[in-house]
């Protein structure tokens, strides 16, 4: 398994899940100082970043791009794939595509969080799936183009009403004829929804593409209360071998939460 450590690029999201929030070059230094793998980026949108300032800056700090959110879609715009609107859920179709292109131009898979929306009003359950299903299969063969899978992440309750664990969403995606979306587990969502996380991982099994590593209570891991050891020993069991990516609150300082970070990805992964 690999480490990596989240930086957001978007303003609006300066009160969300990721420990740095100035700059890649800010975050780069620090990364590649504390000996993380990668940085996993969420940008305010595609063209937002400069192609050869990032690789630059891998390049010096021997980082590697994790992975590359598009909930900025949903944070700035509100827009997001199962919208009651034909349009909105056009805008947020192309606005994670241009994400695709951007991250696999890296060498890395983007995630579909947010962007998913929720069924509600007049748009049934049913309705939203299929939505989601047709964007899925679209998106996931366009990121075959890029080799890399493209990232579904099942959320907590609080956040959407379509996919809150595991189980169902790996249900869900063996039922789709692509075969490139993978399942991004957020340790956070998990410790809320789940009954037993061993369990939902070994379900996921080869399913699952890339984590992210946070604590029961969104802070790095080891300042919460999950059990982390029976977590690592199912993704083990799997045959994981990806990214934990701290998506976690910059708590109490971001330095501070990237050096628990790595040090607790030492402590649990040989
Ligand atoms: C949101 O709670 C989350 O976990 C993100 O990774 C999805 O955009
Ligand atoms: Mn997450």
């Amino acid at each position: 398994m690999k480490s990596a450590v989240t930086v957001s690029l978007t303003p609006q999201a300066r009160s969300g899940p990721f420990v740095f929030h100035d700059g890649l070059e800010d975050a780069c230094i620090a990364a590649s100082k504390l000996g993380f793998d990668a940085i996993e980026i969420f940008p305010p949108a595609a063209n937002a970043i400069d192609i050869a300032e990032l690789q630059g800056l891998l390049d010096h700090h021997e980082l590697a791009v994790a992975a590359v959110g598009t909930g900025a879609g949903m944070v700035i715009h509100k827009w997001s794939l199962t919208h009651a609107d034909a349009a909105i859920r056009h805008e947020a179709r192309e606005f994670i595509r241009a994400i695709i292109d951007l991250a696999g131009g890296f060498g890395a898979p983007a995630i579909l969080g947010s962007m998913q929306g929720k069924h509600e009003g007049d748009v049934t359950r049913e309705q939203a799936l299929a939505w989601l299903a047709e964007a899925l299969e679209d998106l996931g063969e366009h990121a075959a183009q890029h080799h890399q899978p493209f990232l579904y992440e099942f959320l907590n309750r609080y956040e959407t009403n379509l996919f809150n664990r595991v189980e169902p969403t790996a249900t869900f995606l063996r039922g789709l004829k692509t075969k490139n979306v993978k399942i991004l587990a957020d340790l956070f969502h998990m410790n809320i929804e789940e009954e037993d996380m061993e369990a939902a991982i070994i379900a996921g099994g080869d399913l699952i593409g890339h984590v992210h590593f946070a604590d029961s209570n969104r802070q790095a891991v080891g300042l919460g209360h999950t059990m982390m050891h029976p977590v690592i020993d199912a993704l083990e069991k799997i045959g994981y071998t990806g990214y934990l990516s701290a998506e976690v609150l910059p708590l109490p300082f971001p330095l501070i939460a990237a050096q628990q970070t790595i040090e607790s990805f030492h402590h649990y992964v040989h």
